[in-house]
């Protein structure tokens, strides 16, 4: 029987390529976000190039209800979840903190933290029915230090690396695996995001170097699903080889 994965943010970036590469592997695909059009595309996409069968949920992270009706009206088939990729996140500007946007801040806080308790709090006692099933929280680089002007999304981070910690001991009991991705800068949607339509401004993140690309990220993440069911991988931090951190790069 096909395994199911459900990845939040599958209309961009890292969770688009995660749904290619669990597809290309065999899973059955539920794909989320606030875009319909491109979920369908996209679940179009899996379907005839993979054979396998997707689930599209419309919804905002950051809304409880959106997020807890959407989980439990799914058919008790497609409950039988086994991997749950929490991704969907952003940035939103980049200032200093005396100068920041309230929406913004808030918008980054009621995303990276709030939608990904949202999802879990929804998901994770359909993982314990199991009593198997894998947490998979994309974290960043931005967890594991801070940089100039990163101050909220930043913040957002370091909590989600907090609350994937605490999450693996609360579901050890359980036999649930959690793991964090911590990526460095990817080419996605995210700077685009950032910067708020400003395609100029996005390029110019990764100017002098490779960044990390989607497909790469989404190796990772089908790295640590894929591991024999008594291993866990508990952390990447995955970086373009152009940077040691977000301070020492080797930019060309
Ligand atoms: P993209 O902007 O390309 O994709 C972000 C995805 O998140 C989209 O599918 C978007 O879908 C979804 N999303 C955003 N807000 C919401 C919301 N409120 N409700 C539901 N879905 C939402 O960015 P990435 O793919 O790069 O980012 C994915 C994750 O990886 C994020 O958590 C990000 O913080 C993290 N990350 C990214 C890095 C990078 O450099 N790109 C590096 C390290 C970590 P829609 O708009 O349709 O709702
Ligand atoms: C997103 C990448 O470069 O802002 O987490 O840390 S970066």
């Amino acid at each position: 029987m096909s395994k199911i994965a459900l990845i939040t943010g599958a209309t961009a970036g890292i969770g688009k390529f995660t749904a290619i590469k669990f597809a290309q592997n065999g899973y059955k695909l539920i794909i989320t976000g606030r875009r319909q059009e491109l979920l369908s595309e996209l679940a179009n996409f899996l379907k005839q190039e993979f054979k396998t069968e997707v689930l599209t949920l419309c919804f905002d992270v950051r809304d409880n209800e959106q997020v807890t009706k959407a989980i439990n009206n799914i058919d008790a088939e497609w409950k039988k979840i086994d991997v749950l990729v929490n991704n969907a996140g952003l940035a939103l500007g980049l200032g200093e903190i005396h100068e920041g946007n309230i929406d913004d801040w808030d918008t980054m806080i009621d995303t990276n933290v709030k939608g990904v308790l949202y999802t879990t709090r929804a998901v994770a006692p359909l993982l314990i029915k199991q009593a198997k099933g894998h947490i998979i929280n994309i974290s960043s680089i931005a967890a594991k230090g801070v940089y100039k002007n990163g101050n909220v999304y930043c913040a957002t981070k370091h909590a989600l690396d907090a609350l994937t910690a605490a999450m693996r001991i609360d579901m050890l009991e359980h036999g649930i695996k959690v793991t964090s991705i911590n990526p460095g800068p990817a080419e996605t949607e995210f700077s685009i995001v950032r910067f708020k339509g400003d395609k100029e401004k996005a390029k110019d993140v990764y100017n002098g170097y490779k960044p990390l690309s989607g497909e790469d990220v989404a190796e990772c993440i089908f790295f640590a699903a894929s591991q024999p069911e008594h291993v866990n991988i508990n952390e990447i931090i995955v970086m373009p080889k152009a940077m040691a951190n977000m301070v020492y790069s080797h930019k060309v």
